[in-house]
């Protein structure tokens, strides 16, 4: 017993550092460039002040050229436009705004024409209070009456016979401020509404809402599209029990964030929502073989958004990166190893920098981390979704509800080359676009655009697609370090000086195990003054500058002979998170061994 327990212990730990067990190809999303198009600012085609589609389609070359693989368009559904187009109206036709459908589809071919993957959003929350659906339901006509969450007052008996004014049900709020409950004259009942009152919450424990949900499913999927993007996911259920939250400081006054939101998000029934998609989408996988993603928008913990994972979601999106940012490298550290090794069995890590929601990160950062940001987001193994315009190091504008919304900053011509428009566009562009535009910075071999697209290309090596990650801190938590390796192939270290005060100097051989004498510089950003194609020491001392962002490779790639690879064996070998996460599960389960039988 005792010699077969050592037995397996050494089987196991042979098999950790092989790193080699079986699996399959990587399927077209794992090691993606996800790119977030917000299509009222992208691109305007007829000179009427907002992006449309055919904006996008024109700018698909501008796209692929970025090293992007897919690109996710925030909702463009028919809608009046009150709430940035989450206030949809017909969910089976798009805002006109945007153009017609046929525009739609024209940019959907053309994408996949140049090979790349579009996702739409789906907000399956809420739908616009002018939503045909609600109108009906107002009216309580039979099949629509349950569409929607309507409840009577406490006082229903009062408010009928003496016209009381309607006590709302429980205390629930909403986002945007207000009682969650807002009283209907037709109806004569509160309905639901999480966010705000022009945005009335389906009810999704009505079977038809679900049909609904699955027929404009099938709809966008036949016309073409590769995924879905699902908006406020953990907002979909509320309890069925329509008791108070509980109230987290009695002295404060009552709004959404004195709240304990234990029962208006993330209820159980999410994952059997996700199950159910996930069902959708692979029953068209199954005739022609192409996997239609599941992205989630989710400000949950941890331990929910692997749930959704495990119930069928290809990227939950990873927010702990963007989140609050004062981020130092001690911080992206501690969030990307739990996520990385917490993660289920066959899961794929993603990581989300900036978006539509969240302040642009050289507002928050400064200027001298845009080429460090980047870096930073297109190092990470798995799925990196940037944002539009965070190429060419976009900042917020002074708008007050749109400020990571500017139109994007094509040239320096008049409105950027966003619209012809003679009259103002949709929302101001920041006026840094005469320097900071595509036109300029294409140019500019030193610019943040090409420093993105050069980092981006590194993504097509199989170092990167399949490579594990190692991450190092040096200088008092201001040096962050990453590393990207794979078994016979040559390996990339990203180093960014996160202090953007001071200059820092390191000494990369007293700090970093594992790495060659002689390092290539692959690129360095303009602040660093390193250069592409040059060689440095990892025992001399270099000074990073405030921000400086250099790669630097031992460029092995043709000279490693001794290590023969075979296309199919690397197709069979896992993706990097992958790896670590079952090397970090066996080694558990060695210490495991080890402690119950006492070896
Ligand atoms: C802007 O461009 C559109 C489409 O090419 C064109 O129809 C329109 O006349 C132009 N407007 C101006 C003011 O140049
Ligand atoms: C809605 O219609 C149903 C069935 O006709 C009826 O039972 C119910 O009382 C009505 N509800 C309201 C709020 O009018
Ligand atoms: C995540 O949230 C759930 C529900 O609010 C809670 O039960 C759980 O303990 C949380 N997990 C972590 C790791 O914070
Ligand atoms: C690191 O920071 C601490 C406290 O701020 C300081 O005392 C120490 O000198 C610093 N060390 C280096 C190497 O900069
Ligand atoms: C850099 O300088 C700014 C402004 O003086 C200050 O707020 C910040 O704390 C400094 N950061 C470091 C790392 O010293
Ligand atoms: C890449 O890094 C790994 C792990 O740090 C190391 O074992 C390997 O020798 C490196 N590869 C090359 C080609 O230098
Ligand atoms: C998570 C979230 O709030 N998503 C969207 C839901 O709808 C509201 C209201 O329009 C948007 O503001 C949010 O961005
Ligand atoms: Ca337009
Ligand atoms: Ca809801």
């Amino acid at each position: 017993m005792y010699w077969a327990c050592i037995l397996i212990t050494c089987i196991q730990l042979t098999y950790c550092k092989v790193l080699v067990p079986p699996t399959t190809v990587l399927d077209w999303w794992q090691n993606s460039i996800v790119y977030e198009i917000f299509p009222l600012s992208f691109k305007d085609s007829n000179g009427d002040g907002s992006g449309d589609f055919k904006g996008i389609t024109e700018k698909l070359d501008y796209i692929v050229d970025l090293g992007v693989t897919a690109i996710w368009i925030t909702p463009f559904f028919e809608s009046p436009l009150e709430s940035g187009g989450y206030d949809i109206t017909n969910y089976l036709d798009v805002q006109h705004v945007f153009g017609t459908l046929d525009d739609f589809k024209d940019l959907l071919n053309t994408a996949h024409s140049k090979n790349l993957k579009v996702i739409m959003d789906f907000v399956p929350n809420h739908t616009s209070d002018k939503h045909i659906w609600f109108e009906k339901s107002a009216k309580n006509e039979t099949d629509y009456a349950d569409y929607y969450i309507w409840k009577d007052a406490k006082n229903q008996e009062d408010v009928i016979k003496n016209n009381a004014t309607p006590i709302v049900p429980n205390n629930w709020q909403m986002i945007f401020g207000g009682s969650a409950w807002t009283w209907h004259n037709t109806r004569k009942q509160f309905y639901f509404a999480q966010f705000v009152k022009n945005l009335p919450d389906l009810n999704f424990r009505n079977k038809n809402v679900h049909k609904e949900m699955k027929n404009v499913l099938n709809y966008w999927i036949k016309l073409g599209i590769d995924g879905i993007r699902v908006d406020a996911l953990k907002h979909v259920y509320e309890s069925e029990s329509l008791e108070d939250e509980p109230v987290v400081d009695e002295n404060m006054a009552l709004n959404y964030f004195n709240l304990d939101h234990i029962y208006t998000i993330d209820q159980d029934e999410v994952y059997d929502l996700i199950k159910e998609w996930r069902l959708l989408l692979d029953d068209f996988k199954q005739s022609d073989h192409h996997t239609r993603i599941i992205m989630t928008e989710s400000y949950s913990n941890t331990s929910i958004l692997f749930k959704y994972y495990t119930s069928g979601a290809e990227i939950p999106t990873n927010f702990n990166l963007l989140e609050e940012y004062h981020h130092t490298p001690n911080d992206y550290e501690r969030e990307i190893e739990n996520w990385i090794t917490k993660m289920p069995v066959g899961a794929t890590f993603n990581s989300v920098l900036q978006n539509h929601d969240h302040t642009r990160f050289p507002t928050f950062y400064g200027t001298e981390l845009i080429d460090g940001m980047n870096a930073l987001s297109l190092f990470l193994p798995g799925v990196s979704i940037v944002y539009y315009g965070g190429e060419i190091g976009m900042e917020d504008t002074s708008d007050k509800i749109n400020y990571a919304r500017s139109p994007m900053q094509w040239d320096d011509t008049k409105n950027a080359g966003f619209t012809n428009s003679t009259h103002e566009p949709w929302v101001a562009i920041h006026p840094d676009y005469v320097t900071r535009n595509v036109q300029t910075e294409n140019k500019n071999p030193k610019s943040y655009l090409n420093f993105f697209k050069s980092i981006s290309k590194l993504r097509q090596t199989e170092t990167f697609k399949r490579g594990g990650l190692a991450i190092d801190i040096l200088n008092n938590n201001t040096v962050f370090v990453l590393t990207r390796f794979l078994h016979g192939h040559e390996n990339y270290t990203l180093m960014i000086n996160m202090d953007t005060n001071y200059t820092q100097r390191v000494r990369l051989s007293d700090q970093v195990s594992n790495l060659h004498d002689i390092l290539t510089i692959v690129i360095g950003s303009e602040n660093s003054n390193f250069n592409s194609g040059n060689s440095i020491s990892t025992t001399e001392w270099l000074n990073l500058s405030p921000g400086a962002t250099i790669v630097l490779t031992d460029n092995l790639i043709s000279t490693s002979s001794s290590i023969p690879v075979d296309d199919t064996t690397t197709k069979s070998t896992p993706s990097s998170s992958t790896q670590l996460y079952i090397t970090s599960r066996i080694v558990l389960l060695c210490l495991f061994l080890i402690t119950i039988f006492n070896l």
